[in-house]
């Protein structure tokens, strides 16, 4: 960005920027707040470091023009490379590896894929269903929508099972692994910090033995498939220790296996977790969406509350699909994605951005752009992805999968989960949040709910 001072909020200091005024608990929460009356770029520096934020629907959607822009290296991003090093998630956009596995994998991640992935979620649903009471009492919705995403990911990607519904407390994999990535987001967060150095080593060395403990059950799990014989198609470690790219004849090396391994693992579950979560939240909200939505769950299930959607009936559920969309736009799981310019080019804002620099594209404020979405940006309502409401809205405006080449992998997979779950749960109980809960948001990796609770009641589907 050179020298350029772009806006930023007020009560700037010297050596530590704009720190003062952030919630280090809910960064984004604070930002958005802060960004108030800012315009559509602006600019938070923490110590040395300057972020970019782009909350501007239009400025938003340039950004996603791919033969201008490209995915950017954001330093949250960054962080996460000492753990999962160049897999999908996390690779440069010019790494090889990243091409060789996005080739390798998207016939995994195809809408048809999803007919195998179909019976492992409805067993995680059976299963979910059998954990929760059978009384009327409270359940911590954000808490089972993880048990239940994780146990879909982990079965669909290698075939194994976490136990998430026989224990209270996540497996210690699971702990490891959210303690690495945290240790991560923290050395990120020290940017320019002085003494970070230091402080980075600190924190590498009290969390070593969580990364030894979680690499090592991959490594294992890859050595003992291999072991088994030439690898079957039956889950993604099958797909990636099994073939070969069609084109080159390159294949995934173990070490970047486990990589990918682990990023499907993180990517896979909290982000979905946290979209069925909120989707349950509105509509706990909202009683004639709930209504409408239990009448279409009625309308393609049928009266016995047993019933199990078939593969082709998952895209029957329209209404439950904008449900989610919606959930996604006003709380988009993943708040932002970093872009950057393939050539230097000046904004239609006046400000010069050149390859390097880079941006946060900020979903979570330009979903709710009243220059696109209207004055009611901020209310809840479905019917605005309705095909002849959608009609001629700003393209690139909806992007809580991101963009272009560099999009989530998962799209359709996190899609035919979170409907297949919501129809079941809504076919089978009627839901009541608490009157009195406000609606309080954790920001971990992605954006949850928290200590939301739902009561559930076994409901008699109409006929
Ligand atoms: Mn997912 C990339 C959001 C579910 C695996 N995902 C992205 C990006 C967003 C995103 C945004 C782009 C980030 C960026 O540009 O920096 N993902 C979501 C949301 C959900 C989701 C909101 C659920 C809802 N993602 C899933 C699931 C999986 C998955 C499920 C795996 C099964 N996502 C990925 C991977 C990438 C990604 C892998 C990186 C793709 C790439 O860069 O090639």
């Amino acid at each position: 960005w050179g020298g350029q001072v772009l806006p930023h909020p007020t009560g700037r200091r010297p050596f530590i920027g704009d720190v003062l005024g952030t919630d280090g608990a809910r960064p984004l929460q604070s930002t958005m707040r802060r960004a108030q009356g800012l315009g559509p770029i602006f600019e938070l520096k923490v110590f040395g470091q300057k972020l970019v934020f782009v909350g501007g629907a239009h400025l938003a959607a340039l950004m996603c023009d791919e033969a201008r822009f490209a995915k950017g290296v954001a330093p949250a991003v960054d962080a996460l490379r000492d753990y999962v090093g160049d897999a999908l998630f996390t690779a440069y956009d010019d790494e090889p590896n990243w091409r060789l596995a996005h080739d390798l994998l998207l016939p995994a991640f195809s809408r048809s894929a999803m007919r195998r992935y179909h019976p492992v979620m409805l067993q995680t649903v059976r299963e979910l269903f059998d954990y929760w009471p059978s009384t009327p009492e409270p359940v911590d919705v954000a808490r089972d929508m993880t048990k239940l995403t994780l146990e879909t990911i982990s079965r669909a990607a290698f075939s194994r099972d976490f136990g998430s519904f026989e224990n209270e407390l996540p497996h210690p994999f699971v702990a490891a692994m959210v303690a690495a990535l945290k240790a991560g987001r923290r050395k990120g967060m020290l940017g320019s910090v002085p003494g970070g150095g230091l402080l980075r080593r600190r924190i590498d060395r009290a969390n070593a033995h969580h990364v030894t403990y979680a690499d090592g059950l991959l490594d294992d799990l890859i050595a003992q498939r291999r072991a088994e014989g030439e690898p079957d198609e039956r889950d993604l470690l099958g797909i990636m220790l099994g073939s070969a790219h069609p084109v080159s004849g390159q294949r995934l090396d173990d070490l970047n296996i486990r990589h990918q391994i682990l990023t499907f693992l993180v990517a896979g579950h909290e982000t979905t977790s946290g979209a069925l979560s909120f989707a349950l939240y509105h509509l706990s909200r909202h009683p004639e969406a709930l209504a409408r939505a239990q009448a279409e769950t009625d309308a393609v299930l049928g009266p016995d509350p047993d019933a199990e959607p078939t593969f082709e009936q998952v895209a029957k559920f329209r209404y439950l699909r904008r449900v989610l969309d919606e959930s996604l736009r006003l709380w988009p799981t993943v708040p932002a994605f970093p872009r950057t310019p393939r050539e230097e080019l000046t904004l239609p804002t006046g400000h010069r951005m050149r390859p390097g620099d880079w941006a946060l594209v900020l979903t979570a404020m330009a979903h709710r752009d009243p220059a696109v979405w209207g004055e009611d940006a901020d209310e809840f309502d479905p019917d605005r992805f309705l095909p002849e409401r959608s009609h001629g809205r700003l393209p690139h405006s909806y992007k809580p999968f991101g963009t272009g080449e560099r999009a989530c992998i998962g799209r359709q997979f996190a899609l035919h989960e979170a409907v297949l779950v919501l129809s079941r749960v809504l076919h089978r109980y009627d839901i009541a949040g608490d009157p009195d809960y406000t609606l309080q948001i954790t920001e971990r990796l992605t954006l949850m709910p928290e200590r939301f609770t739902l009561t559930l009641r076994p409901r008699i589907p109409a006929a």
